[in-house]
C-alpha cells in the first residue's frame, strides 16, 4: 500500500547490482519476499521510514526503455488517482563495487536512461563493497568516471555500502555497511515538510541495525552448522568454534560502529573464551548422551550443538552491542556479559537443542538442521522489547 506524504526514491542500476536486495535491507525482510530478478515496477515501503524505494528492472541495455516506461506509467496511473506526490525526489544510482574498472563504461550505459530525471539530485550507491581498503578508491574512481562521461548529473554523495553479510570464509564475515549513513542522507535530501525527525532516524538506523545483526548471526550459524556436520571433527575441542566466533563477534561489532582495533579484538577473545565456559560443547554432549531417546547421528548431533552455541553466542553479542551503542553499557563490563550468557544458557537451552533433534525427522541435511535451528530459537524468545534510545 502506499501512503501519502512521501518522498520518492527511484533506484537504478544495472541488473544485479543489487538493487532490490538494498531494498529489502533497509526496510526490513517482512516487507520483501525472496529477492530474484526484478521484472516490473515495484514499491515498497514501511511506516518508519519517510520516503518510499522504487525498484525497478535492471537498466540492461535492451530493457532500459521498460525500465523507463514503467516509471512514468506509474506517475500518470498515481495521477490519475488524484495522486501528487509522485515527483522523483531523490535516484539511487547503485553501481557494483566489484565491477572495478569498469565504472565509466556501467554509468554510460545507463545514463541515457536518467535523462528525464536531470536535475533530481543522485546519491551514487556503490553496491557490494566487501573490501575495506577498495572502498576509498573506489568513491574515486566514479568521480573521475563521472568526470569523464560529462554526466552533468546532480551527484549529492557517492556512498559504498554492503547490504547483506557477505561471508569471506567460516571465520570471516564482511558486515553490511554504510547502509545508516544512506538512510541519513537520503532524509535529509528529501523536501522539508516530508523529513524525518532525528529520532525518528535514530530508531529506523537502530532496527535496522538489528536486522543486519541477525543476518549475520544466521551466516554464522550457518557456517558453524558445516563444521558441526564433517565426520570426525570433535566438538568437544572447545577450540574449534572459537575463531568462526570471533569472526562474528567482531562483525556484529562493525554494525554496531566498532572500528577494528584492540579493544574490539580484546572483546571479541574474552567473549569467545567466557562462552566457551557457559556454553561448553563437552558439556552438552555428554549432557544429551543421558537424555534418553536421543539417538541422533554423531554428525547431525554435532551440527546441532555448534549451530546452537554460535547462534546464542550471536544473540549475546547483538544485544551486548546494541546496548553498548546506545550507551547503556560499557564495553569492558564482563559481569554484565557474563550475566548475559548464563541468562541465555539456562533458560532451556538444553531443551531447545533437544526439541532441534526431535524437530530434524528424517531431513538431516544442513540446510535443514540449520532451518530447524533457527526456528526453534526464534520462535520462543520474546521480543526484545521496544525500542527507546
Ligand atoms: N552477500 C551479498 N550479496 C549481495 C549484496 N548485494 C547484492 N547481492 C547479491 O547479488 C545478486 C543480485 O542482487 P539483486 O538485489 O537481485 O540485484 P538487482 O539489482 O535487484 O537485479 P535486477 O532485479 O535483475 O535488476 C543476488 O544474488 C544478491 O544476493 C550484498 O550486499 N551482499
Ligand atoms: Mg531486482
Amino acid at each position: 500500500m502506499e501512503t501519502a506524504g512521501k518522498g520518492n526514491v527511484l533506484l537504478i542500476g544495472q541488473s544485479g547490482v543489487g538493487k532490490t536486495t538494498l531494498i529489502r535491507a533497509i526496510l526490513g525482510d517482512d516487507q520483501i519476499e525472496a529477492v530474484e530478478k526484478t521484472d516490473a515496477l515495484r514499491i515498497y515501503e514501511n511506516d518508519r521510514i519517510p520516503f518510499r524505494l522504487i525498484d525497478t528492472i535492471g537498466f540492461e541495455p535492451k530493457h532500459d526503455r521498460r525500465a523507463v516506461a514503467a516509471i512514468q506509467k506509474w506517475s500518470r496511473d498515481s495521477a490519475k488517482k488524484g495522486r501528487t506526490d509522485t515527483k522523483i525526489d531523490l535516484i539511487w544510482f547503485c553501481v557494483d563495487g566489484t565491477s572495478g574498472r569498469i565504472f565509466e563504461q556501467t554509468i554510460r550505459s545507463v545514463l541515457k536512461s536518467v535523462k528525464m530525471w536531470k536535475g533530481v539530485p543522485i546519491v551514487m550507491v556503490i553496491t557490494k563493497s566487501y573490501s575495506v581498503p577498495e572502498r576509498e578508491n573506489n568513491s574515486k574512481l566514479i568521480q573521475n568516471a563521472l568526470f569523464k562521461c560529462k554526466a552533468g548529473l546532480d551527484v549529492r554523495e557517492i556512498l559504498p555500502v554492503v547490504a547483506e553479510v557477505y561471508r569471506l570464509d567460516e571465520n570471516a564475515f564482511a558486515p553490511p555497511f554504510g547502509l545508516d549513513r544512506l538512510t541519513e542522507v537520503t532524509n535529509a535530501l528529501l523536501p522539508e515538510g516530508i523529513r524525518a525527525g532525528e529520532t525518528a532516524i535514530q530508531r529506523q538506523i537502530l532496527l535496522m541495525k538489528r536486522g543486519m545483526a541477525q543476518g549475520l548471526i544466521v551466516s554464522a550459524t550457518g557456517a558453524a552448522v558445516a563444521v558441526g556436520a564433517i565426520p570426525f571433527v570433535n566438538l568437544a575441542d572447545a577450540a574449534i568454534l572459537t575463531p568462526m566466533e570471533i569472526g562474528m563477534f567482531n562483525a556484529i561489532g562493525m554494525i554496531y560502529g566498532m572500528k577494528k582495533n584492540d579493544q574490539l579484538k580484546t572483546f571479541a577473545t574474552s567473549l569467545a573464551s567466557m562462552g566457551a565456559v557457559t556454553f561448553a560443547a563437552k558439556k552438552i554432549l555428554t549432557a544429551l548422551s543421558a537424555i534418553p531417546g536421543i539417538g541422533a547421528a554423531a554428525g547431525v548431533l554435532n551440527a546441532v550443538v555448534a549451530g546452537s552455541i554460535v547462534f546464542s553466542l550471536g544473540e549475546v553479542a547483538a544485544f551486548a552491542f546494541e546496548q553498548i551503542w546506545l550507551g547503556k553499557m560499557d564495553m569492558d563490563d564482563r559481569e554484565r556479559l557474563a550475566a548475559l550468557l548464563e541468562e541465555k544458557f539456562s533458560s532451556g537451552f538444553m531443551q531447545k537443542i533437544t526439541e532441534i533433534l526431535q524437530g530434524i525427522g528424517d531431513q538431516k541435511d544442513k540446510e535443514s538442521i540449520l532451518k530447524t535451528i533457527l526456528k526453534v530459537f526464534t520462535k520462543k524468545d520474546p521480543p526484545k522489547g521496544d525500542v527507546s534510545i
